[in-house]
């Protein structure tokens, strides 16, 4: 593997930056997860966009264009030889001293690791997942908005870690007015009498990318509009079908939730068919990698 650091290519052991880095110090950064399919990354404009706006919302300068940067991943990508995997683009603060302020930190430090794509076993796809509500909240947008994708992720790990003492792999993260905001890694969606319902970015959650896609397909494929609105747990408890998004995940149904059986407990049809539209739009569009 070979791992892009500031211009230049490390192999994996030598990969390596500072101990005075404030992304290591401080999780003083931002980030963005994408996905490659059939040799062309999928939504890269969006993301690139989404990275440069939570860049902007911390007052961090990212030390290269939109362009150069989506040349660069897509290069990255070349030299690993994929064609389908999962691109971690990582932009820390740099390398400061021991204090808080960003001031000293000189200059940014911008990491591409292009792998391969550890996918969600397929029965998760085809069964559904089963969560459970976690007890740790969304954090609120006044402290640290989580429409911002910071590398300060310890909200969602602690939501995470909640999630597997109970023995499940995703959780519902609801914010401090009892609103649900999204998973720990996803955005989450309920389908009730035909109607596609997904909560607000201000309710707590992240502009997901696939959640986006999510509104073109139902637009374009099923005729309908999702609505954001503010949800409460008794709304995906009472829904037809659910289902989560994630650039990881792509679309993964759930079928239950604290306990309660969703619909019949199958992925509904809905959600079978956004699956299924999912899959083809990833392999027919993208940035190319082939320079
Ligand atoms: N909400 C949060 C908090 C996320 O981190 C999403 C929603 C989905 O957004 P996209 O743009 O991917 O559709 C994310 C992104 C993991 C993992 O290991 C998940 C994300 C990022 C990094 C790691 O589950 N999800």
């Amino acid at each position: 593997m070979k791992i892009y650091i500031d211009g230049k290519y490390f192999s994996e052991n030598n990969a390596k930056i500072s101990v005075f880095d404030h992304g290591l110090l401080y999780g003083d950064g931002v980030f963005e997860g994408i996905r490659a399919y059939n040799g062309r990354v999928f939504k890269l404009e969006e993301h690139i966009d989404r990275l440069f706006d939570s860049a902007k919302a911390i007052m961090l300068k990212i030390p290269m264009s939109k362009e150069a940067l989506m040349k660069a991943t897509a290069d990255a990508c070349w030299r690993n030889r994929i064609r389908n995997g999962y691109i971690r683009l990582v932009v820390t603060r740099g390398k400061g001293d021991l204090g808080l302020s960003p001031t000293n930190c000189k200059k940014a430090t911008v990491i591409i690791i292009a792998a391969g794509i550890k996918l969600y076993p397929e029965k998760m796809y085809r069964r559904g997942l089963e969560m459970i509500t976690v007890p740790t909240m969304r954090m609120p947008a006044a402290a640290l908005n989580p429409a911002i994708k910071s590398l300060n992720y310890l909200n969602n790990i602690l939501a995470k870690i909640e999630a597997q003492q109970c023995g499940v792999l995703e959780a519902i993260m609801l914010n401090s007015e009892g609103y649900v905001a999204e998973c720990t890694g996803d955005n989450v969606f309920a389908i009730r009498g035909g109607r596609i319902r997904t909560p607000p970015v201000y309710a707590g959650a992240l502009g997901g990318i696939t959640r986006q896609v999510v509104f073109q397909l139902a637009r374009e494929h099923l005729g309908v509009e999702v609505e954001e609105v503010n949800m409460n747990r008794y709304d995906l408890y009472t829904a037809d079908e659910c289902f989560v998004t994630g650039t990881a995940a792509e679309i993964i149904p759930f079928v239950k939730l604290d306990g309660r059986v969703v619909g019949n407990g199958k992925p509904g049809e809905m959600t079978r068919r956004l699956i299924q539209a999912f899959r083809e739009l990833t392999q027919e569009e993208g940035y190319p990698i082939r320079p």
